[in-house]
């Protein structure tokens, strides 16, 4: 998302009104966080939305893609966990892109 090739990616999670922000992993295109985050659950309707946006200096940061999970997936697993996996980062808007956003 940068003209150098690379993006400076950091994820923002919110679910209801409660809301996080990873730190920002610069110049990479295959960033790890490591970050743990905890929300109250309220409502069993809510969806945990998952933003990648690339962090710029002087310009509004750039949207990456984005996920929503559904809570009630979280409740209905195993384990009460979805445990590790990949999940395809989807475009804002709901037009049928072939954009590919990554993981
Ligand atoms: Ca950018
Ligand atoms: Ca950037």
């Amino acid at each position: 998302m940068d003209p150098n090739g690379l993006s400076d990616p950091y994820v923002k999670l919110q679910l209801g009104k409660q809301r996080f922000k990873t730190k920002v992993v610069k110049k990479n295109l295959n960033p790890t966080w490591g970050e743990e985050f905890s929300f109250k659950v309220e409502d069993l309707k809510e969806e945990l939305v998952i933003c990648v946006l690339d962090e710029d200096k002087y310009f509004n940061d750039d949207f990456v893609g984005q996920l929503k999970i559904p809570v009630s997936k979280v409740f209905d697993s195993e384990n009460k966990s979805l445990g590790t996996s990949w999940y395809s980062l989807k475009p804002k808007t709901k037009k049928p892109k072939n954009k590919d956003c990554g993981k």
